[in-house]
C-alpha cells in the first residue's frame, strides 16, 4: 500500500476546526501554520538536537509551538504528533517539500566539541613562533562535508563544476573572473556543517588558550583561492609581507605582544601541499614587529598600517617557512606575525580556509568586534545562535550562563523569542 501524500496526510479535519494555512521552512525547521479560532498558531518540527527541550518528540524530531498554549492548541500539537506517527515517511516528506529545502539539514549537525584540545607544548610553540599548525584538529570526514558546503557557498556549485566552467571559458558571474579576486563569505553561512566547525567548542577553547582568556569574536568567514585564475601574490618572494593586525585592531602592535595582539584560526578545508600556495611565514616576527615597529616606520621599512616594503631590508628576520597543512588541521597565527601569499605551482586546484578571529575579551575595546545582528553576518544569525552552544553564544557577546541577566523569566522569554532554543544551561540550578 503506498503511503498517503503529505497533502492527504495533513488534510482536515483538525481539532477545534483549526485550518492548516501552509507548511514552510524557517531557520532549518518545518513550520505548520494554523489558524485556530481567531488566532494564529504555529506547530514546528525540528530535525536537530534530538536531546534538546521539546513539547513533544516524534522519531527523533522535536515538536514545539509558537502561540498561546491552551487546551485547544495542545490538542492540535497532539494531533500533529499523532499524524506524524501514523504516517510513515511524512516527516521526511515535509522536510523535503518545505519551501527552502536547501536549508533543511538532512543529518544532525555535530553536537559538542568535535575538535581536539591543544597540548601545552603547542600553546608554547605558538607563543614563541607566533604561529602553530595543530595537526588533525578536526575529523577529516566532517571537514570534507564542510568543504563541499564551502564550494556551494562560494562558487554556487562544486569545485569540479567550477573547474569545468573555467575550462569552457565560462566563469561569468563567478567571483574568480579577475585573478585578484578571492571567494569570501561571512560566518554564519546557513549550512550546519560549515557553521558548526566555525564555532566548535574545542576551537573556541583553543582560541581562548592562545589569547590567554575568554575569546571574543572579531571576524569569521571562508577564504578561498582558485588556482587557475589566482594572482593574489607578489611577483618576488620578498614582496607582500604584512601583518593582519590592522584588519581588526585600531591600535598598533606593542609589547608585551600578549597584551596587544589577537589570534586568527584557519580551519584548513583542503590539503595544502607545497604546490598549493602555502602561506609563507616569518616565525618569531610577531615579537620583532611589536619591539621594532617605530624604528621600521622611521627607517621607511614599514608602509602604512600594514606592510613591509621589502622583507630583505628588515634586520633580525630569521629563516622563513611555509604553512603546508592537511584538511582537518587548524593553523593559528598572531595578528602581528609577518606572512605573505605565494603563487600556486598547481594550476588546477583550490585552497579553502574557514577563518575565525578572536581577541581576549578584556581587550575587545581596542578591536572591531562586529555584531552578528549587523550585515554581513546577520543572515541566519538567529537560527545559528539558536543551534549553537552557550560558549559560542558568549563568543558573540551573549551574557554567559550564571550571569545575573538569566532570571527564570528571562529564560522563559528567550524560549518563546527564539523557538527551539534550550535555555536550560542559563537557568539557575
Ligand atoms: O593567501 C595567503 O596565503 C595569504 C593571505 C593573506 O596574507 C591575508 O589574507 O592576510
Amino acid at each position: 500500500m503506498t503511503p498517503p501524500s503529505p497533502a492527504d496526510a495533513l488534510a482536515p479535519p483538525w481539532p477545534h476546526d483549526a485550518r492548516l494555512l501552509g507548511v514552510t521552512e524557517r531557520g532549518g525547521r518545518t513550520e505548520l501554520d494554523f489558524e485556530l479560532g481567531e488566532a494564529a498558531f504555529v506547530c514546528w518540527i525540528d530535525p536537530r538536537e534530538p536531546d534538546g527541550r521539546a513539547f513533544r518528540r516524534v522519531d527523533g524530531a522535536r515538536l514545539g509551538y509558537r502561540g498561546d498554549l491552551t487546551p485547544q492548541s495542545t490538542a492540535l500539537v497532539e494531533a500533529v504528533a499523532a499524524r506524524l506517527k501514523a504516517t510513515p515517511g511524512l516527516l521526511e516528506a515535509l522536510w523535503e517539500g518545505s519551501s527552502s529545502k536547501a536549508r533543511v539539514p538532512k543529518s544532525t549537525p555535530p553536537k559538542g566539541p568535535v575538535g581536539r584540545a591543544l597540548r601545552p607544548e603547542e600553546v608554547a610553540t605558538f607563543a614563541e613562533a607566533g604561529w602553530l599548525r595543530a595537526e588533525g584538529f578536526f575529523p577529516r570526514d566532517l571537514v570534507e562535508r564542510a568543504r563541499k558546503a564551502c564550494d556551494r557557498r562560494v562558487y554556487g556549485r562544486s569545485f569540479e563544476e567550477q573547474l569545468a566552467a573555467f575550462d569552457a571559458g565560462d566563469l561569468e558571474g563567478s567571483p574568480f573572473l579577475d585573478g585578484g579576486d578571492i571567494g569570501h563569505a561571512p560566518l554564519p553561512f546557513g549550512d550546519p556543517s560549515l557553521d558548526a566547525l566555525g564555532v566548535d567548542d574545542a576551537l573556541l577553547q583553543a582560541l581562548g588558550d592562545l589569547v590567554g582568556g575568554p575569546p571574543r569574536f572579531c571576524e569569521g568567514g571562508v577564504y578561498v583561492r582558485f588556482s587557475p585564475t589566482d594572482a593574489r601574490h607578489g611577483s618576488e618572494p620578498w614582496q607582500g609581507w604584512h601583518a593582519d593586525h590592522d584588519t581588526n585592531c585600531w591600535l598598533p602592535p606593542a609589547e608585551p605582544i600578549e597584551d596587544h595582539h589577537y589570534v586568527i584560526a584557519g580551519v584548513v578545508l583542503t590539503d595544502v601541499g607545497p604546490e598549493q600556495a602555502p602561506t609563507a611565514l616569518a616565525p618569531g616576527s610577531h615579537r620583532l614587529l611589536a619591539r621594532d615597529l617605530s624604528r621600521w616606520i622611521q627607517d621607511g621599512l614599514w608602509q602604512g598600517t600594514r606592510e613591509l616594503r621589502d622583507l630583505r631590508e628588515v634586520p633580525g628576520i630569521g629563516p622563513t617557512t611555509t604553512a603546508t597543512a592537511r584538511a582537518g588541521d587548524v593553523l593559528f597565527w598572531s595578528s602581528c606575525m609577518l606572512h605573505s601569499a605565494i603563487p600556486f605551482a598547481d594550476r588546477r586546484c583550490q585552497r579553502a580556509v574557514l577563518g575565525v578571529t578572536a581577541v581576549h575579551g578584556d581587550r575587545a575595546a581596542a578591536c572591531d568586534t562586529p555584531s552578528l545582528l549587523r550585515p554581513p553576518h546577520r543572515a541566519n544569525a538567529h537560527a545559528f545562535l539558536t543551534a549553537a552552544s552557550p560558549a559560542a553564544r558568549t563568543f558573540f557577546g551573549w551574557p554567559p550562563p550564571g550571569d545575573a541577566a538569566w532570571t527564570d523569566e528571562a529564560c522563559d522569554r528567550l524560549e518563546s523569542w527564539l523557538p527551539g532554543i534550550d535555555a536550560g544551561p542559563y537557568r539557575a540550578l
